[in-house]
């Protein structure tokens, strides 16, 4: 099976409630990215990476699709088949660049499905559920609006929920962790989220105002560094989100003790197939972590979901897709969703997920014939 033609498509993803609000950003409505492999078999294979804004990562959508560029016409002709060698014919064309290489490893997968007949999770080591667990991302607000949405997440069966603060005072930031954990106690796991919006004090401070509410603190600090730092001066547990920018420095935070945890980011990561190692170092250590991507539509939504459903559910902190802050999706038939906190993992071949066809419009770019 040759790739044949790639084609390169863009749409836009308006936040449902008008605007999704963290630390790093406030954003309204995101661009993604889309690629289309067709082959000479006829199969077509699908891919997609959506950073959320400029701010959040070292991520665009303008950048992917210049990386796109560079790396599409070199696969034209390339046989589908290792996904070793296009991953090496990725590196050939362009240094680093995962987050675009990750929507070409999608597609590649989710073609490979298509022609052994096996869903996208058996071919990254396979399933160990049909259903994972989905969290709940409440953005910045005031405590007590905060504490009724976690309230009503609870009831609709999401048994974890992350709490966005940052980027006002310390005091607005305890007063909304108070208020969840009061509404929600410990029927829901909380993990409180900084999005490398505190500094070093700051942290320290609200760690000990709310020492005794149990809750992971993601990503308080804007580099490793800084959060390495926290060690053996907070209580809770620190994990790691936008700092995971590849495997290694996954490895680092592993190796050198700086993270009980992680928030990973298929796309972040440089695909499912590089997702795999960080989720299997990850098993070595015992250390949980999410399966997400920073948005994205039903072709990101059911890579997370395959990739979930590999991991340990013990260890498994929930897939994270846009799909409660987006309208509609790409296939009606076969969508992503979630259901009391939970989403099937698709059992169609592949990713198990196919836009409407021209529901993109016209291709931006094509390569290939
Ligand atoms: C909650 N998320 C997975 C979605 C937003 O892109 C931010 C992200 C996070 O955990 O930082
Ligand atoms: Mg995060």
């Amino acid at each position: 099976m040759r790739i044949d033609q790639i084609n390169l498509y863009t749409t836009r993803l308006p936040v449902k409630g008008g605007v999704y609000r963290m630390a790093s950003d406030e954003v309204e409505s995101l661009d993604s990215t889309l690629l289309e492999i067709v082959t000479d078999h006829g199969l077509t294979g699908w891919g997609e990476t959506c950073p959320v804004g400029p701010l959040y990562q070292p991520h665009h959508a303008l950048g992917a699709r210049a990386a796109i560029a560079e790396i599409a016409p070199g696969l034209v002709g390339t046989e589908i088949a290792s996904i070793r060698l296009l991953t090496k014919r990725m590196d050939e064309r362009l240094n680093g660049h995962g987050y675009a290489k990750a929507a070409f490893d999608m597609a590649f997968l989710d073609l490979l499905g298509q022609q052994l007949g096996v869903p996208v999770s058996t071919l990254l080591g396979g399933a160990l559920t049909d259903r994972v667990p989905a969290y709940y991302s409440l953005i910045v607000g005031a405590p007590d609006e905060t504490a009724r949405i976690a309230a009503d997440k609870l009831k609709a069966g999401y048994l974890r929920l992350q709490v966005k603060i940052s980027g006002r005072s310390l005091e607005e930031d305890v007063a909304t962790i108070r208020k969840v954990w009061e509404a929600v106690g410990y029927k829901a796991r909380i993990a409180v989220d900084g999005n490398r919006g505190l500094t070093v004090a700051s942290a320290i401070h609200l760690d000990r105002l709310c020492e005794a509410i149990p809750f992971v603190f993601e990503q308080p600090c804007n580099t490793m560094d800084e959060v390495a730092t926290l060690k053996g001066r907070v209580t809770h547990p620190i994990y790691l989100d936008e700092n995971t920018e590849d495997q290694n420095a996954v490895l680092k935070a592993i190796s050198q003790g700086i993270a009980d945890g992680f928030g990973f980011k298929v796309t972040r990561l440089g695909g499912l197939t590089k997702m795999t190692a960080v989720r299997d170092l990850c098993a070595i250590r015992s250390l949980p972590h999410s399966c997400d991507d920073a948005w994205g539509g039903d072709i990101i939504a059911a890579a997370c979901v395959h990739l979930a459903a590999t991991v340990e559910p013990c260890r498994m902190e929930g897939a994270w897709i846009a799909q409660e802050y987006i309208d509609g999706h790409f296939d009606a038939k076969n969508p992503v969703v979630i259901e009391k906190g939970h989403i099937a993992v698709p059992q169609l071949p592949g990713l198990g997920v196919k836009p409407e066809a021209g529901m993109f419009g016209k291709a931006l770019v094509t390569y290939g014939s």
